[in-house]
């Protein structure tokens, strides 16, 4: 059985509805899903404030399959790759996967798990945090990893 937590952010065009729209495709899979938290801008600062959100999924496959599958759900939502850190309508972002219980770490520069950067953002671990309060990255506890972190001006809207 394999699981994965997902980032999912927006910036650009109805937000919350593309957010929205992650989580029914994945319909059934979805095991939870965090409220809708508007957040500032982190490392590119100079663009509007993101919609962010975290949902756990259960999936079949390897998880190139699901990074694909992410993806393509990027596309339909035409996303345009232009700036790193940039405005985007939608980013859908593997941040950990477990595979029968076990943490996938892999280095593979198309899909490095965990995620590089989660550890670092608010806009990430506030989300995850709400649907599992115990979760560790990398054997760190999310909770503990948060206090590390400046997650000013991050705040809940309303549920997905
Ligand atoms: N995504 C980024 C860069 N910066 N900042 C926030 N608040 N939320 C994001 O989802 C986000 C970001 C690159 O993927
Ligand atoms: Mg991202
Ligand atoms: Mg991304």
């Amino acid at each position: 059985m394999a699981e994965a937590l997902l980032s999912i952010g927006s910036n650009i065009g109805d937000s919350p509805a593309l957010l929205r729209g992650v989580r029914d495709a994945f319909g059934n899979q979805v095991l939870g899903a965090s409220s809708l938290y508007r957040t500032p801008p982190w490392g590119v600062v100079d663009q509007p404030d993101f919609y962010n959100a975290a949902l756990l999924i259960s999936f079949k496959g390897s998880p190139e399959q699901l990074l694909q599958r992410c993806q393509d759900l990027e596309a339909q939502a035409h996303r345009v790759r232009e700036q790193r850190w940039g405005p985007r309508t939608l980013d859908v972002d593997m941040i950990q996967v477990h595979v029968d219980g076990a943490e996938v770490r892999q280095e593979d520069p198309h899909l490095i798990l965990p995620h590089p950067r989660a550890h670092l953002r608010a806009f990430v671990l506030l989300p995850w945090l709400e649907i599992q309060p115990d979760a560790t990255l990398a054997e760190q506890p999310i909770a503990k990893l948060l206090k590390q972190v400046d997650g000013a001006g991050i705040e809940r809207v309303e549920p997905l």
